[in-house]
């Protein structure tokens, strides 16, 4: 992958394998612009009907919590009728495994370590995503498209970085993880209330067990009324649902309805909610016409045992780049466009959708570099398609711990939280973390899933070629492990004085309207 390209509308530029088929794809354009597929080559179909786009982003779900992807204890119908009806993704990615930074690489197209945004922020936060990026909605935008973002939003909780800064019509939801708040298990005395925004507006300053249990049920109906709504015209719905992350909250309507206890009910009224987009799709005759997108921002938080996810035959879990951490099971269902049954295990990532949207639209990418990829060929199932990346890259925080090319994984030495085979927490209590270390290690992941066997002695080549790449990257992105500064890193957005902020702090109550940041007295600039 070619990490330091300006990547300029109308795309990046081709790799030397790939030019001649876009030679010919060119060749095609021109002699019959108008016979051509709208999907292949990103025109304007027709009928000047653009796909609409449904991102239904689950928090914190683990790989096997779907019936899909290997779920038990519980069903998941409507789930399991998406993966019938479309095509399972097995090697897809996020950027990092935690919750703002996945959020910036998939709503930018880019590494979050390229955009600024690093770990989860909380309520002290003063940055958030810059106004410089181009996010997913402000892409759509271009096209006229309809933008909506129910649920957990994350990239900065003051007005300039909410959602309907960024490029979204309509927002409700929560600003960041529905476990920052006064009950937080370990922390609560650091937390202020949980507020509930609509739009700009704190709608709720204080929210509780009882509002926590109707958030699934509330994105939800605001997702079909959006859908029903905008029938008529291009939409974009990003549905980032604040569960299956603790403190885990269902309404009545699923509670004890598993055999897996409340993590099993909640991720039923996930369930539910996906059937219930589904079904006003197909109720409307927009199933023909939508590309929905079904994955989760990082895999489970394992410290919380019977209240976490189960990343099935995979390595650890949320906080770490194993793929356990940043593996997730993900689906495309689009039918008559995306083949029905069939699974792709090309590896893919979050960066990828929204240059592949841009396609799908026939919309301008930013003029800035971003990381991801068109990956239409693959969701559609073209025949040999191939992923159009060189390797992907994970890094936590600003060290790159590791690199997949192929079914290769190779890990550079890091630290990482693990469990080391205890058991999780029990009843929302999280069981405590210890520190380990890995050296170099390669995996063949298509062989040993689990990452458990460090074949890097039996390939030498491998090691070599990826530890290219890597120095490639490190370049353009920096490496905290090696001490190196990237070129091609942005810095976020971030809170100036006079803009308008939220002042929360613990022990008193949220401010519900916004006031501008005073400047800073010469007492505090020192
Ligand atoms: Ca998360």
């Amino acid at each position: 992958m070619q990490t330091a390209l300006l990547v300029r509308s109308p795309g990046p530029a081709p790799r030397p394998a790939q030019t001649r088929r876009i030679g010919t794809l060119l060749l095609t354009l021109v002699a019959g612009l108008a016979a051509a597929d709208p999907a292949r080559c990103g025109e304007a179909p027709a009928d000047g009907r653009t796909p609409n786009i449904v991102l239904v982003y689950i928090d914190d779900m683990g790989y096997a919590d779907v019936g899909p992807f290997g779920a038990k204890g519980y069903a998941t119908p409507n789930i399991d009728r998406m993966a019938k009806e479309g095509r399972l993704f097995t090697d897809f990615y996020v950027v990092q495994a935690v919750c703002s930074a996945s959020r910036a690489g998939l709503l930018t197209g880019c590494y979050n370590v390229r955009v600024g945004i690093q770990g989860a922020l909380a309520h002290r936060a003063m940055h958030g995503i810059s106004a410089g990026e181009m996010t997913l909605a402000e892409l759509v935008k271009q096209k006229g498209y309809a933008t909506a973002c129910y649920g957990k939003w994350h990239l900065g909780h003051h007005p300039k970085f909410l959602p309907t800064s960024h490029g979204f019509d309509e927002y409700f939801g929560l600003p960041y993880s529905n476990d920052m708040w006064p009950l937080h298990p370990t922390a609560g005395k650091n937390f202020p209330d949980l507020p509930l925004f609509e739009g700009t507006r704190v709608v709720n300053p204080k929210l509780d067990d009882a509002d926590q249990d109707q958030l699934t049920t509330q994105y939800t109906e605001r997702a079909v009324k959006f859908i029903e709504k905008h029938k008529d015209r291009p939409f974009f719905v990003y549905l980032a649902h604040s569960m299956v992350h603790v403190p885990l909250h269902v309404s009545d309507r699923f509670r004890g309805k598993s055999e897996r206890g409340l993590f099993g009910d909640v991720v039923m009224e996930l369930d539910w909610s996906v059937g219930q987009v589904l079904d006003t799709l197909r109720k409307n005759g927009l199933d023909k016409h939508t590309l929905v997108i079904f994955t989760s921002d990082n895999g489970p938080w394992l410290s919380f045992g019977d209240h976490a996810g189960s990343a099935g035959p995979l390595r650890e879990g949320k906080g770490t780049m194993f793929d356990g951490g940043c593996r997730e099971p993900t689906i495309m269902w689009w039918p008559g466009k995306v083949p029905a049954g069939t699974v792709c295990r090309t590896p893919a990532m979050t960066i990828d959708i929204l240059p592949t949207v841009a396609h799908l639209v026939g919309a301008r990418l930013p003029d800035h570099p971003i990381d991801g990829r068109n990956i239409w060929p693959l969701i559609a199932g073209e025949p040999g398609a191939k992923g159009p990346h060189e390797a992907y890259y994970f890094y936590w925080d600003n060290q790159l711990q590791a690199v997949r090319m192929d079914q290769w994984k190779l890990h550079f030495p890091h630290g990482y939280p693990t469990l080391g085979g205890r058991p999780g927490g029990k009843g929302g209590l999280p069981a405590p973390y210890e520190q380990a270390k890995i050296g170099l290690a390669l995996f063949d992941l298509e062989k040993d899933p689990g990452e458990t066997t460090n074949v890097a002695d039996e390939h030498p080549d491998v090691v070599a070629k990826i530890k290219v790449l890597a120095d490639r990257m490190r370049a353009d992105l920096g490496d905290s492990a090696t001490g190196q500064k990237g070129s091609g890193v942005r810095e976020p957005g971030r809170l100036e004085p006079g803009d308008l902020h939220f002042d929360w702090q613990p022990g008193r109550p949220n401010q519900t309207v916004p006031t501008p940041l005073p400047a800073p007295t010469a007492k505090a600039k020192k």
